[in-house]
């Protein structure tokens, strides 16, 4: 991690001269504000953005869509969008020895909040800012926008990763540690197969539209003003790619219609959260659900299960791996996340069966 000097260095790359300090819980970049608190420092994570231009050019190009639409509809485009902030050179990001990294404007007054800290008037913010966010891009046309990682949310190329990793260690060291620790959340993943191919059959079908999608809808990318409690702002813009609109409400509640934290070490603390679902479901469909195909929202419920279930399956891919992709605390980390993850989904499972949520 580089030293303070280090970083009041890289600001100046970007024309500050300020100190920076960490903030954020992001698994894959590292984020920092300025003494200020005016702007805010990141360092992109390449080993997983392999082309960061892409991924800035994707972030300008929206952003840039989304301010008009914020204006155009009267609201206020410099807290509704993120705003990048080239370097002197002019470039969007600044790369030395340390890394590749880029500024944004801090949108000031605003704060996020994680699963176990939100209100369910605040979840249901949350949905309305994530179905905002499609909606006032839906204009924007998706193909324009650089894959920047393949097959991100395929979730049965997911699976096909897995399942080779899981047979490499069972064929080099089938006595390995991990992999006997991992074996019963392994059998669950088998156990679910059929789950994997739902969206990108519906894709492919054409039942499914592709979309400009944000990618990672977690609670803790919606930023809340700290007066009125509002929901003004996505943030976290790295994923946006052509997706399914499903992707991001599935994710929304895979990561916040929750008790706990993703990491949360004691598993009867962590259920799924049924009220939350509605409420956040309730508010998404009020900005989307317009533009939702009947497939789309026939699957609504099932995409919240899918999502969960391909995040199990990228948690234990990487316990499996040895922590090679998420930021981990300790050597259990992901098989606790992993762990959480198919609790979450066998909850989701059962609800579904008890026929005690609204599908679509
Ligand atoms: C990563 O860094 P963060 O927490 O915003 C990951 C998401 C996962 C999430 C799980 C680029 O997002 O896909 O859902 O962790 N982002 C990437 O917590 O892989
Ligand atoms: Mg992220």
């Amino acid at each position: 991690m580089p030293d303070h000097r280090a970083l009041a260095q890289i600001g100046k790359a970007f024309g500050k001269d300020q100190d920076f300090f960490p903030v954020g819980k992001g698994h894959i970049n590292d984020t920092y504000r300025s003494g200020d608190g005016l702007w805010i420092l990141q360092r992109i994570n390449t080993n997983i953005f392999r082309k960061p231009r892409e991924v800035m050019e994707n972030i300008v190009s929206t952003q840039a869509y989304l301010r008009e639409r914020i204006l155009r509809e009267g609201g206020d485009a410099a807290r509704g969008a993120v705003t990048v902030i080239p370097t002197v050179d002019g470039a969007l990001f600044y790369e030395d020895e340390s890394g590749c990294w880029r500024m944004y404007e801090n949108i000031r007054g605003t704060h996020s909040l994680e699963p176990e800290e939100r209100t369910l008037a605040e979840f249901k913010k949350a949905g309305e800012a994530f179905g905002r966010f499609q909606r006032r891009l839906s204009g924007f046309h998706a193909e324009l926008l650089h894959i920047t990682i393949p097959d991100f949310h395929n979730t049965p190329a997911r699976l096909r990763r897995f399942k080779e990793v899981l047979s490499g260690l069972q064929d080099k060291d089938p006595a390995a540690d991990r992999l006997r620790k991992a074996r019963p959340l392994a059998d669950f993943i088998l156990a679910h197969e059929a789950l994997a191919p739902v969206i990108v059959n519906g894709i492919e079908d054409g039942s499914i539209p592709l979309a400009v999608t944000h990618n990672d809808t977690k609670i803790n990318n919606v930023l809340f003003d700290d007066i009125s409690g509002e929901a003004v702002a996505v943030v976290d813009l790295d994923t946006i790619m052509p997706g399914s609109r499903l992707y991001d409400f599935g994710d929304g509640i895979r990561s916040g219609a929750v008790t706990a934290a993703e990491d949360e070490p004691d598993l009867s603390k962590v259920h799924f959260d049924p009220e939350a679902y509605r409420e956040f479901r309730e508010g998404y469909l009020s900005e989307a659900g317009d533009m939702l195909t009947k497939t789309e929202k026939e699957l609504l419920l099932t995409s919240a299960e899918l999502m969960t279930y391909e995040c199990g399956i990228r948690f234990l891919t990487d316990y499996l791996e040895n922590d090679v992709y998420y930021k981990t605390e300790y050597p259990e980390h992901n098989l606790i996340r992993a762990r959480n993850q198919f609790r979450i989904l066998d909850e989701m499972i059962m609800r579904e069966r008890s026929a005690g949520l609204p599908a679509g």
